[in-house]
């Protein structure tokens, strides 16, 4: 990517952004480097600022052929500043490169179980910026009960400006910032509306600086644990819902609005109150979404299953904090995110995972706000560092991998959970919530078998039935993220031979959102839970 000759360029075809290049049309399924080109229009020495909420899986941006940024891992969001022009005419290139090349984009690796597409997939923004602009605001709720917030934030110079909560009964509140632009204020707001996945009510707060303004919205809610209860605005919560995969049949992970929307909605019909982002941050739009109507969040950082060569890689490793960083900063006023996760089963049962392990937690801590800590764990009887995360999160999938030859493998499943919060109480975990992050098997949209066989759609009711019954029937666990939400594309090649039409199949909607039999199975066992 950077010997590109950018003089040499021509630019044959048009490309939709934001979009994945590689998902539909004449890049269908290729890997390589896309460059793509844009006329912007900014007024002689306007001072601007470029912003990517995604671009997959890395990129170089060059402007009026200079390069301005670079970025290196996809799904997270990362700004560039606008260098000054007396032309208003700028031309903007951004090469993007979607191969697999551990060395200089360790992030992204081949043998994740989805399908990594590449290009600008979520919006880009051109802020024009006045003189003095609002750089960075934080809400954080310190009293759900008495309406207490603290704001903080960043001008870009020293400069007064003005407060307002949109919602609230509170005069406006003039501000001056220090010398390096930082402010902070706490407010109490009268008469407090909590939120929760029941009432999710939402706050605007507006700040004006001279000619910039940002509207800010927040939600008051507190979230922490007390024992093995996981409490939200002091009352006990169990956790019901899915894991959820960005992605749409030919647009890949930039999933259109309104099937976010509608994802939304199949999620709250099915009586879910949680959704973990797998495994990577979502759109901020389905985030918007989850705040809006009251959807618990998990949001972690990309990270699929990483083996002992990029844990102690250095690159990676700055990769990751980059990301955890990125992460955290673009989602810190969501209210529906509650927890913070990363490294999604990986080798958390070696001792070379606690460096990274340690500086991520303390990103998470430090900067996350009123968020608990967790990762997806895959070793149930050999994890060693349970006692670093708030939330103790378990993958399994008992009765489907590794029964081929048991004659009843939903046998297998209520024994081997009994017996995995056995060993958590017998080593000193008696005391932390335990949530089944993963279960679920397979189902392929259409296929009715009387026999009930591995892949029907009876199969994976069968199983889902017997998996709620003996998690969600048992009190110490605080609750199931189901495998999976819907069906997304994963392996190409060789590996694809896993995966039946190259898909993980374990929805409980197919890629289109056509429901299979588990919906109702699903629908009636989170309704003993959540009757409401
Ligand atoms: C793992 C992994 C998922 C998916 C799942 C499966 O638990 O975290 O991404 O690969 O297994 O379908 O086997």
């Amino acid at each position: 990517m950077e010997s590109v000759p950018l003089e040499n360029l021509s630019w044959p075809t048009r490309q939709p952004v934001p979009a994945a290049f590689d998902a539909q049309g004449p890049h269908l399924g290729e890997r390589g480097t896309a460059a793509y080109r844009k006329i912007l229009r900014i007024p002689a020495d306007k001072p601007a600022l470029l912003e990517f909420e995604a671009v997959n899986f890395a990129c170089r941006i060059f402007l009026d052929g200079k390069m301005i940024g670079e970025h290196f891992c996809g799904y997270t969001p990362f700004t560039v500043r606008v260098p000054l022009a007396a032309n208003p005419e700028r031309e903007l290139v951004v090469l993007v490169e979607n191969r697999f090349d551990f060395d200089r984009i360790p992030m992204h690796e081949p043998f994740f179980d989805f399908y990594q597409y590449g290009g600008i997939i979520r919006p880009v923004w051109l802020h024009l910026l006045p003189e003095t602009w609002i750089e960075e605001l934080k809400i954080d709720a310190t009293d759900y009960v008495g309406g207490r917030i603290e704001i903080r934030g960043k001008l870009s110079l020293s400069g007064l400006l003005t407060l307002n909560i949109l919602d609230a009964d509170l005069p406006p509140v003039e501000l001056e910032s220090g010398q390096d632009g930082a402010f902070s204020h706490s407010m109490t707001i009268p008469s407090p509306m909590a939120w929760s996945p029941e009432k999710p009510h939402l706050y605007h707060l507006q700040v004006t600086c001279g000619e910039d303004q940002a509207v800010a919205r927040f939600g008051i809610r507190e979230i922490k644990t007390e024992g093995q209860k996981l409490l939200l605005n002091s009352q006990p919560i169990r956790l019901l819902g899915y894991n959820r995969h960005e992605f749409f049949p030919n647009f890949g992970p930039s999933t259109p609005y309104l099937q976010q929307v509608d994802d939304v909605r199949l999620l709250k019909d099915l009586g879910c109150n949680f959704v973990r982002g797998s495994h990577y941050p979502q759109d901020q739009r389905f985030l918007d979404l989850c705040d809006e109507f009251g959807l618990l969040v998990w949001e972690e950082v990309l990270g699929w299953q990483q083996k002992v060569y990029a844990l102690e890689n250095p690159l990676y490793r700055k990769h990751h904090r980059q990301a955890a960083r990125e992460m955290v900063n673009r989602s810190y006023n969501h209210p529906s995110v509650i927890l913070w996760g990363f490294l999604n089963e990986s080798i958390s049962d070696q001792e070379i995972f606690s460096p990274i392990l340690e500086e991520t937690v303390k990103i998470f801590r430090s900067l996350g706000g009123n968020r608990l800590v967790t990762f997806a764990s895959a070793h149930p009887l050999r994890d060693l560092y349970f006692d670093q995360i708030d939330v103790i999160s378990m993958n399994g999938y008992p009765g489907w991998y590794g029964c081929e030859d048991h004659p009843d493998p939903l046998s297998l499943i209520k024994p081997q959970w009994d017996k995995f919060i056995d060993h958590l109480d017998q080593s000193g975990f008696r005391e932390k919530p335990i949530l089944v992050s993963e279960t679920g098997c397979e189902g392929l949209y259409g296929f009715r078998d009387e026999m009930r066989d591995f892949h029907s759609e009876e199969y994976q009711v069968d199983y889902i039935k017997t998996a709620c019954d003996a998690i969600l029937g048992n009190e110490r666990f605080l609750g199931i993220c189901l495998w999976h939400f819907s069906d997304a594309r994963t392996y190409a090649g060789g590996r694809a031979l896993r995966r039946p039409r190259g898909f993980n199949n374990k929805g409980t909607f197919d890629e289109y959102r056509r429901p299979k039999l588990a919906r109702s199975t699903v629908a009636s066992c989170f309704k003993k839970v959540r009757p409401g």
